[in-house]
């Protein structure tokens, strides 16, 4: 947790909350990179479990590099409710709700294992080491960058390269932004506790938003033709933004469907093998609506309308051929 980063008893907030009422997320605990090098977690196929709740976007980016790279053969997944539980998030969705590899009921049994002094939240997405049960990373912001590199020997014939060499360090630049000012802007403007600190990250987002919408409105993906890592960054936030963020967190000065470009850009990727098939709206809306501090009755909204989603979108104008039109309808 960061210096500043204080649990304030007056509000009983569960979260990291400065003094000014700032969301100052808790630093990653288990960060040991996988690799060959000494100390690094080997690479082996049939070694791990990603653990994941579909409601959580650092979490579905594994999920959907997963795919992407065929990762999901030699990595096995394990899924908690989405739901969280005051004990934290539970694996009520297996038979006896326990999952099935670790015979784990809850998460933080495995960050448990792993360093029994552990007070921070046990969060997803969780890589557990199936040798010993124990968490062995939970790095949310690098670990598709690992999945993309050294797991390489391991992708499906014909993957992509998500995090091409020659754009790299601009892909790492943009996905900073991208953490700071969209993905993790949200949740600032969704946990702040002063209107100061709320009205700074809403104007952050959306300023950012603007330019994504503006970087969008000449190429089809943030770098030009090809789907890269940063795309799949923007995409798990975008997913979730009319229907969670845009009322549950109040980022609300507008909706992405009324952003033109970054919708149909949104459409275009939900309509690619790994994106939409791993996109549970209703999971994602329960995940949000359904905390029971902010939503003691349970009512769950019954918008918005996500038929939208398969519905035409325009980007094959930047690359279009006739064989991806037929493909975009
Ligand atoms: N590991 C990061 C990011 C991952 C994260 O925030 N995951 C959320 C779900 S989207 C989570 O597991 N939260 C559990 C909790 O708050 O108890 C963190 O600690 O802030």
């Amino acid at each position: 947790m960061s210096d500043l980063a204080i649990k304030t008893a007056a509000s009983e907030s569960r979260y990291e909350i400065t003094k000014s009422g700032a969301f100052a997320r808790q630093q990653n605990r288990f960060t040991t990179p996988f690799g060959s090098g000494a100390g690094e977690l080997p690479v082996e196929a049939g070694r791990y479990r990603l653990l994941w709740a579909r409601v959580c976007p650092w979490a579905h980016r594994q999920i959907i590099a997963f795919k992407i790279l065929g990762l999901d053969e030699v990595i096995s997944v394990g899924t908690a409710n989405p739901v969280r539980t005051s004990q934290g998030w539970e694996f009520s969705l297996d038979p006896q709700g326990v999952d099935p590899v670790l015979g784990i009921r809850f998460l933080s049994e495995a960050y448990a294992k792993a360093d029994p002094d552990y007070t921070g939240r046990a969060t997803v997405p969780a890589v557990v080491d199936i040798t010993t049960g124990k968490v062995v990373n939970n790095d949310y912001f690098k670990l598709t960058n690992y999945w993309e590199t050294v797991w390489a020997p391991f992708h499906k014939q014909g993957a992509p390269d998500l995090y091409p060499q020659e754009l790299r360090a601009e892909i790492d630049a943009l996905n900073e932004t991208l953490f700071h000012e969209v993905n993790n802007a949200v949740y600032k403007a969704g946990f702040a506790q002063s209107q100061t600190e709320y009205e700074k990250a809403y104007d952050v987002l959306f300023a950012r938003l603007d330019q994504l919408e503006d970087r969008l409105s000449r190429q089809r993906y943030l770098f030009g033709n090809r789907i890269t890592d940063s795309d799949i960054r923007l995409y798990v936030t975008l997913a979730r933004f009319d229907i969670a963020y845009h009322t549950v967190f109040k980022a609300n000065r507008n909706r992405l469907i009324d952003f033109p470009n970054l919708w149909n850009y949104a459409k275009d990727l939900y309509q690619t093998p790994g994106f939409g098939d791993t996109t549970d709206f209703d999971a994602i809306k329960r995940g949000y609506h359904l905390n029971r501090g902010r939503n003691p009755y349970q009512i769950l909204a019954l918008g918005p309308d996500l038929s939208i989603w398969n519905e035409r979108h325009d980007r094959l104008r930047f690359s279009g051929t006739a064989k991806e039109e037929a493909h975009g309808v």
